[in-house]
């Protein structure tokens, strides 16, 4: 026992500087390149002359293709055009440091040579060489960590694969499909093309703890350094957390955690899908991301051809152009020392410095509110002169409130994001409670609110898609202690979000609520008052419910509860995500 006190720290030590040493570089990096490239890009979203609106890489699972006729893909896929110098480069210069490329999707094709199945590019297409060879040395060549995303439950060739029902029998040999397919091929994949960044692996499905662990564990042996990525399955430990599709946390995350991402709404080429988000929102979503702590891993989704399509590679132009002037405030940061969105932005840091990446550039003044320490020099990120911007420190003591002001030049540098650097002595430090903005509105968000029931200490997840909770006890009620320096009258403003599939999105409203504060209680049901696009959450939207009115006699501590009375249909839940306080009109 005494031996095992000793020998555990040393062990859990060691395993930490692994798992730091493992880390580090994709820590760093921030942003990467998905690729979702194999025979789907062929049909390209139609089938038989249908279209079919889902993700372009299920085509085979959607129309029920017949394993025989999916097949006969492979004889036509000859991607001709494709140059792993122009992959690598378009990543690279978008500021990308890694790309991940589906080696095998559900389909079960691989786009390696693979001695474990002849169902790969190499032995049953008429292109017959393996590109994955090309992108390794071209990623080598040009700095680019390569990585693999690899379907290792889902296998719609394989009998003994998991969910092609429309060809196989219920019954499946799943260990068996592990032995003879995935465990060779992983292995091929991580001895035939150099180090390894990470496996990407997905939709684990039923595969078992002891399956699960079997892969990492060769993951492991094969190639130590290399990562493994969050969707592994089997509740067995892997290196971070990759959150849902498209789907961007509302507070900042303190591990490590990555959001795997589309440029419009499929991950393999569609020819008929152009909603291309916009270098704007992107670069927004890749500074909020960095903000929140994590990683942002953004798709293309080459042609058959062998191109990736140019919307693609000019959208990441774009955002490769602010990554040129502004990727110090990416690279290697940290989290916001805040755990909450601004309306004007978010915050990155490093030792010594704080980001603010400002999207909404104020017209007159701008504050920062809660920073306690001192701060030593402002200027713009792209100002290479770094040119001192005057500030002023102020602190309340009635409030124990830390204000600082920026005047800030009346044009943004960057119609983008424009970054403002602080230079603070010291790690950065902030106030743990919801303040007053400058602009007077007070944000109430949900997932910093105390739950409760019958006044004991209650869960509440926001789990639910779009960021709302998934509140379905009306007995759990929330509140928020926070700071108010201007006494007045404010406006209520509830917001819920909308939840379900990424193509039909529901709303549920018709919850009966009140709100309370000192002695003031205002009730209101829950409606649709005005929807609003969330470009933290494309596919859900933010509704908005005016809930009454609260006063504030005085300067402050005050507590709002939010207090449900009935919830009427229940099916959805009530997906609250935040209140806002603005001042009354
Ligand atoms: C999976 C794949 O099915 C899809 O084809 C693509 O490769 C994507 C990156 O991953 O789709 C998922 C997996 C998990 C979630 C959503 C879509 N999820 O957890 O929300």
């Amino acid at each position: 026992m005494a031996l095992l006190m000793v020998i555990q720290p040393v062990l859990f030590a060691q395993k930490n500087i692994m798992q730091d040493e493992r880390m580090q570089w994709w820590r760093d990096a921030r942003f990467g390149m998905f690729i979702h490239w194999g025979l789907y890009s062929i049909p390209a979203g139609e089938w038989k002359g249908k279209e079919y609106p889902q993700i372009g890489e299920w085509i085979m699972k959607n129309a029920r293709i017949p394993v025989k006729e999916y097949e006969q893909l492979a004889k036509q896929f000859n991607p001709v055009k494709f140059n792993a110098h122009d992959f690598v480069m378009t990543a690279k210069n978008a500021g990308m440091k890694y790309i991940t490329i589906t080696s095998k999707h559900h389909d079960g094709f691989a786009m390696f040579k693979s001695e474990a199945s002849n169902y790969n590019i190499v032995d049953a297409t008429p292109y017959g060489k393996d590109l994955i060879k090309g992108l390794a040395e071209e990623c080598q060549k040009q700095g680019l960590k390569l990585c693999f995303y690899y379907s290792q439950s889902r296998d719609w060739h394989e009998p003994n694969g998991l969910d092609n029902d429309w060809d196989f029998p219920k019954e499946r040999d799943f260990q068996k499909y592990l032995d003879v397919k995935v465990k060779p091929q992983l292995t091929e994949l991580l001895t035939q093309y150099g180090p390894i960044g990470m496996i990407w692996f997905d939709t684990p499905m039923t595969i078992s703890k002891e399956q699960a662990q079997q892969l990492k564990d060769l993951v492991r042996k094969l190639q130590p350094a290399t990562i493994i990525s969050g969707r592994l399955g089997g509740g067995v430990e892997t290196d971070y957390m990759s959150t849902g599709d498209n789907v961007i946390p509302s507070t900042v995350i303190r591990n490590d955690w990555e959001v795997p991402a589309t440029l419009n709404n499929t991950w393999g080429f569609k020819k008929n899908d152009h909603e291309w988000k916009s270098p704007e929102a992107l670069t927004r979503l890749l500074f909020d991301i960095a903000s929140k702590g994590g990683n942002y891993l953004l798709n293309v989704g080459p042609t058959s051809e062998g191109l990736i399509p140019q919307e693609s590679v000019d959208i990441l132009a774009k955002v490769g152009d602010w990554m040129k002037i502004n990727s110090e405030c990416i690279y290697g940061t940290q989290a916001s020392p805040f755990n909450m969105e601004f309306k004007w932005g978010n915050i990155t840091q490093k030792e010594g410095k704080l980001y603010l990446g400002i999207f909404n550039w104020p017209a007159s003044d701008f504050y920062l509110e809660g920073l306690k320490n001192k701060i030593k020099k402002v200027y713009l990120l792209s100002d290479k002169q770094q040119k001192p911007l005057k500030f002023k420190e102020t602190y309340n003591q009635e409030t124990d409130h830390h204000r600082l002001k920026i005047d800030l030049p009346k044009q943004a540098p960057d119609k983008v994001i424009s970054v403002v650097v602080v230079e603070i002595e010291g790690t950065a430090s902030v106030e743990d409670f919801i303040c007053q903005q400058a602009d007077q509105s007070i944000l109430l968000p949900g997932i910093s609110g105390v739950a409760k029931k019958d006044g004991q200490p209650a869960e509440l997840k926001f789990t639910a898609r779009g960021g709302g909770a998934d509140w379905r006890d009306s007995d759990i009620s929330l509140s928020w202690k926070f700071k108010v320096e201007k006494p007045g009258t404010y406006q209520v403003d509830l917001v819920t979000t909308e939840t379900g599939s990424h193509g039909t999105p529901v709303w549920e409203g018709g919850q009966k609520i009140k709100i309370t504060c000192k002695g003031q209680s205002q009730e209101t049901t829950v409606a649709d008052e005005n929807r609003e696009y969330n470009p933290r959450s494309q596919y859900w939207k933010l509704i908005h419910t005016s809930a009454g009115k609260i006063k504030f006699d005085k300067p402050g501590e005050y507590e709002v509860s939010l207090i449900p009375i009935e919830f009427p249909q229940n099916k959805t839940g009530f997906t609250f995500k935040e209140i806002n306080l603005t001042p009354a009109k």
